[in-house]
């Protein structure tokens, strides 16, 4: 497998749970202003949308979007922990999969490519609180060591690389201790060093 990735986009998610499952795979760096990769290709070549994550599976063989590629690379998960295979913890998975993408990763987009006035900025960042809000509410309310029962998933990284961007766009993210408490715990994990590192967001 192969993941088209940006340093420190969303992809990051995919290249977490990427580092989690026991298979081989290859990064290739995209340039999301020129839209050319690592290795020189054209990437709406590869991606048409144009956009990061995308995940060859097999040569020709692309994958896109957040919400399906990160159960599809959970579900390869060996000892089946990342997702449950099926029914209602599948469901929450794909659930909270839903609120992180067209929620809260929108919200956060709105920062990106373009230099926002003082007013749109604060509106911008009342969004991202209402909807952390929520989530900060859903973990205070849960027995769960994670977002959904107790094993590390794709929503926890997914949540851990958005929040992430707060810190960039001027967002303070400290009033959401239970959220932090979350993201230190992803934080400490093996996968998350590692892709950090190797995306060269860490020494
Ligand atoms: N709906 C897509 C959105 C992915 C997305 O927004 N990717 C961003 C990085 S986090 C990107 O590549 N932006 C550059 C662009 O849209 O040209 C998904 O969930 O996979």
């Amino acid at each position: 497998m192969k993941l088209y990735y940006a340093p420190g986009a969303c992809s990051l998610a995919s290249h977490i749970i990427l580092n989690e499952i026991n298979v081989d795979f290859d990064l290739e760096r995209v340039n999301l202003k020129t839209h050319k990769t690592e290795k020189g290709a054209d990437y709406y070549a590869i991606n048409p949308k144009g956009y990061v994550p995308a995940l060859e599976i097999n040569p020709g063989l692309i994958l896109t979007e957040n919400v399906a590629i990160l159960p599809f690379l959970a579900q390869h998960d060996p000892k089946q922990d990342l997702i449950p295979p099926s029914g209602l913890g599948r469901a929450k998975v794909l659930e909270w999969l839903g609120y992180l993408n067209s929620e809260l990763h929108d919200a956060y987009a709105v920062f990106f490519g373009t230099s926002l006035s003082d007013e749109a900025k604060e509106k911008a960042y009342a969004e991202i609180d209402r909807l952390l809000a929520y989530i900060e509410k859903a973990i205070a309310e849960s027995d769960n060591d994670y977002l959904v029962d107790d094993n590390f998933g794709p929503a926890d990284a997914y949540l851990f690389v958005l929040t992430n961007w707060s810190n960039g766009i001027g967002h303070d993210l400290a009033p959401y201790t239970n959220i932090i408490a979350l993201r230190n715990k992803v934080a400490e994990r093996q996968s998350v060093q590692i892709a950090m590192r190797d995306e060269g967001l860490i020494p």
